[in-house]
């Protein structure tokens, strides 16, 4: 179902996301979720439709196209495999981060690797000792002569050890968030490490490690912004991530949705089909409208960020919030109308539950979005 409100040019590129997704991610999202396998040969063809640089401009290399273009493509890519969608979504954050907040000298060097998927890319805020209290981290950057040294652990990063560039954030002035900056860290720089892949509940189809800086001495020309900037920069990377971490959860929702009405329709019981039985097209009526109502959100939110409006980062947040919990509730519906089918690793849908029950935690935890928009609340 569509809710026929795509420009024209949106269908096209729905069309091109959705014979990606179901061409190059399905058949093989059961298999890389069950063998660990990032998949970067996949990735890389997906940079030859421009799914490397989504948000940065024609002029940097990119497909110069806006938020609202976005959500549609990462919809459509995670009915596929919301994991490798999710990643590809880290992956734009940091494009656009740079393409937004890099000097032309800095974009020259590192877009033309990141729109290709030569180069891929991963954002390090967190830490062991600082994930909702982002402002809290203590990672260093010492200036020293024209060079900052980088010194801590950012724990979770995804993308962490195959990515080959990080863009850090570092404290390099006083506490709080104004004392953070924004660098970007090359994986060959010496004093560089990664920690084991972590064992996960789902997003098994992309790597997460700790990212360990010993040391990393780094030109002050790989600061991202001016310093005590990075807070802010780290932050509108995160308005448009959290859409692209919430237009996920309507693709794998949407993925969860039509494999039920498939299964409903083909599986019998009681001498009738059970897509016939009206308590379970209710269910199903349930879920499609949850998604629409989700999906309208993200939309209105994309649009929101488009536009510059202010109230966008509390849109973002609200958007994040309800279509990550909403998506997240339609997949296990969607196990549930499956029977105990669903529960089966070749049917897809328990890795979607899985895959999809970390959306509600990463890119802030949707206690965190509730802390954004009612703070919104009390400010108007
Ligand atoms: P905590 O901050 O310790 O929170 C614990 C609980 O307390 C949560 O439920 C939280 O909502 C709640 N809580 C905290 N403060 C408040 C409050 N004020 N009010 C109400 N409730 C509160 N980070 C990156 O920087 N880059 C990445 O690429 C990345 N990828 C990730 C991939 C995965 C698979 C996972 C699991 C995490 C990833 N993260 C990444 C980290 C993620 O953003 C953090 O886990 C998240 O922000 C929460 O931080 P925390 O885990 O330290 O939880
Ligand atoms: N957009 C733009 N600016 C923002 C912003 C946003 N969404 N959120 C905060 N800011 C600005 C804010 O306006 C302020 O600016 P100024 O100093 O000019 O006044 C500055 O940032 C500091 O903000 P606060 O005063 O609100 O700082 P506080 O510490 O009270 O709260 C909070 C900040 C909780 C909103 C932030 O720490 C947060 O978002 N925490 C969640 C962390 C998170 O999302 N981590 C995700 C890691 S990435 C990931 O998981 C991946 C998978 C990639």
């Amino acid at each position: 179902m569509t809710d026929g409100l795509l420009s024209e040019e949106q269908l096209a590129i729905a069309g091109t996301t959705l014979d990606f997704a179901a061409e190059h991610l399905a058949p093989h999202a059961v298999a890389w979720d069950r063998d660990k396998h990032f998949p970067t040969g996949v990735l890389r063809k997906g940079a030859d439709l421009g799914l490397g640089g989504v948000y940065v401009r024609e002029a940097s290399g990119g497909s110069g196209l806006t938020r609202s273009d976005g959500v549609v493509i990462f919809e459509t890519l995670a009915t596929g495999c919301p994991s490798i969608a999710g990643y590809l979504s880290i992956h734009n954050m940091v494009g656009w981060m740079i393409d937004r907040y890099g000097d032309e000298a800095q974009r020259a060097r590192w877009l033309p690797a990141l729109c290709a998927m030569d180069a891929f890319g991963s954002y390090c805020l967190t830490e062991p000792g600082a994930g909702s209290d982002a402002a809290a981290l203590r990672t260093r950057a010492e200036r020293d002569g024209d060079h900052y040294v980088l010194t801590g652990v950012k724990q979770f990063i995804s993308g962490a050890g195959a990515s080959h560039l990080y863009i850090v954030m570092a404290r390099t002035g006083e506490p709080g968030p104004r004392g953070v900056s924004a660098f970007v860290v090359e994986r060959d720089d010496a004093g560089l490490s990664f920690g084991p892949n972590e064992t996960k509940m789902g997003w098994n189809a992309q790597p997460t490690r700790q990212v360990v800086l010993d040391g990393v001495r780094v030109p002050a020309d790989r600061r991202l912004g001016a310093e005590g900037d990075g807070f802010r920069i780290a932050m509108n990377g995160l308005n448009g991530g959290r859409l692209g971490i919430a237009a996920c959860s309507l693709g794998g929702a949407r993925s969860a949705l039509r494999r039920s009405l498939d299964h409903l329709a083909d599986r019998e019981a009681f001498g009738a089909r059970l897509l016939d039985a009206q308590a379970l097209q209710f269910r199903l009526a349930d879920m499609a409208t949850g998604l629409t109502a989700a999906r309208a959100l993200v939309r209105q939110a994309a649009e929101a960020l488009d536009q510059g409006l202010p109230q966008a980062a509390q849109l973002c947040a609200m958007a994040k919030r309800f279509a990550t919990d909403t998506g997240y509730a339609i997949a296990d519906e969607a196990l549930q109308l499956h029977g105990g089918y669903g529960y089966l690793s070749e049917y897809g849908i328990e890795k979607i539950v899985r895959d999809l029950r970390v959306h509600r935690i990463l890119e802030g935890t949707n206690e965190i979005m509730r802390l954004i928009v009612a703070r919104g609340l009390t400010e108007d």
